[in-house]
């Protein structure tokens, strides 16, 4: 009987805060995807040695993240964001979720956002390795106007994804995605993650299990097996 109460309890919460959430944030623009099943949550990578600081963002949204956020409209998107996406964060439980729409009181908009932080790149460990996954459930423009998702260095743009359907990986995470970021070895940088919006219609994409490594990723051919082994 305490089971059952405690249960319901637990139940009615969750419903309050799926109900706010569903409200504040949608993938399309009218607000009526939905998923055609749920994605099971993926393996737990936890290979952590090279995450940068708070790079699986599972500090939380600010204060608390390392990562400072600025979003137009004003709309937090560091958070768990699976009863949404009905796919879970590539690591852990919170990941940044760029581009959708946020619906400020007057109707959903296309959102702008980034995070920063600052960190310093090691001479030994200078490739920014990261995972996204991107779905734009919307049609695209029919001229291309801009959308697109992109990771920058001092404010300049050191790599980018269209936000068109093309570049959809929905439902799957994509592999480790490496940049070079030798140039800026043994230097403090403002590392940005964002998603810019134009227009009425745009993708998504969030971004999970941010590191720093000596070289290309090392994991991309490898069995869990052996990346276990590895690490172990
Ligand atoms: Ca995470
Ligand atoms: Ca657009």
């Amino acid at each position: 009987m305490r089971m059952r109460t405690r249960w319901t309890l637990m139940s009615g919460i969750l419903a309050v805060l799926m109900a706010s959430g569903a409200a504040a944030a949608t993938l399309d623009r009218s607000g009526s995807w939905t998923p055609p099943k749920f994605q099971p949550p993926l393996l737990p990578t936890n290979l952590g040695d090279a995450l940068i600081n708070d790079g699986s963002f599972e500090l939380g949204p600010p204060p608390a993240s390392a990562w400072t956020e600025v979003a137009n409209p004003t709309c937090g998107r560091i958070g768990d964001f699976t009863s949404v996406w009905y796919v879970s964060a590539f690591d852990g439980t919170n990941d940044y979720w760029a581009g959708g729409y946020c619906d400020g009181g007057s109707g959903n908009v296309p959102l702008t956002s980034s995070v920063t932080q600052t960190i310093t790149i090691p001479t030994a460990t200078p490739q920014l390795s990261f995972h996204y996954i991107a779905f734009r459930p919307d049609a695209d423009d029919a001229a291309p106007d801009g959308d697109h998702a992109y990771v920058a260095a001092n404010g300049a743009e050191v790599w980018t994804l269209p936000l068109v359907r093309a570049s959809d990986t929905y439902p799957e995470w994509s592999e480790a995605i490496t940049v070079d970021l030798s140039a800026y070895a043994d230097q403090s940088i403002a590392l940005t993650f964002g998603g810019i919006s134009e227009g009425g219609l745009t993708g998504n994409i969030r971004f999970d299990f941010i590191e720093l490594t000596a070289g290309p990723a090392i994991v991309e051919t490898a069995t869990w097996g052996a990346v276990k082994a590895l690490y172990r």
